[in-house]
């Protein structure tokens, strides 16, 4: 279709060029541009992120829980720190090594004083867990940013919280799909 359109346009141009009738009217500029091209990715606009609202449930006391890594970041930005808390279920032994199995839930845990945003609460086999925490700019809450490291899948979760919303939105910034993953420099837990 698109040879036959731009054919249609230039013999318009090239007979009012010809025609030598109109040479101080410009509309041939106006209808240059094809405005359909703007058009090339609908689906992204109409995708909706999954918003993850507040619990006064504290999540922590379903399971036994060993923290391994803690953030005080104003993630909301009303001025006050929220503590950003990931967890394995896998416990510590007495010399506290972690005494990891092929696979134990993880918990990425929003407190906001008495309010709970579960951000990731999964089975993960044979992977591990990471946060950032990151300003974005012009954007005035920070950004999450959750990677998944497993034998078989990589993933980078973003979580941002949208206070129209009232709560965090969840964002796929990136899925390998499934691979066999041979080698990873992240370092392991102590
Ligand atoms: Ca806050």
């Amino acid at each position: 279709m698109y040879p036959k359109i731009n054919l249609v346009v230039i013999l318009c141009t090239l007979m009012v060029f010809l025609s030598g009738c109109q040479p101080s009217t410009p509309p041939n500029n106006q209808q240059e541009p094809p405005q359909n091209q703007s058009q090339e990715n609908p689906q992204n606009q109409s995708q909706e992120k999954q918003v993850i609202h507040a619990s006064t449930v504290d999540p922590l006391t379903q399971d036994s829980w060993t923290q391994l890594s803690q953030s005080s970041v104003d993630l909301d930005a009303d001025n006050e720190e929220e503590s950003l808390i990931l967890y394995t279920a896998a416990q510590r032994d007495s010399k506290g090594e972690i005494m990891w199995d092929d696979g134990q839930k993880w918990l990425l845990l929003v407190k906001d004083d008495t309010s709970y945003y579960t951000l990731f609460s999964e089975y993960v086999q044979l992977g591990s867990v990471y946060f950032t925490v990151a300003g974005i700019e012009n954007t005035p809450t920070p950004r999450i940013g959750m990677l998944v490291s497993t034998g078989s899948n990589l993933t980078l979760t973003n979580y941002t919280y949208v206070q129209g919303k009232q709560g965090y939105e969840e964002e796929t910034a990136y899925d390998s799909g499934i691979i066999n993953s041979i080698f990873t420099s992240f370092p392991a837990y102590q």
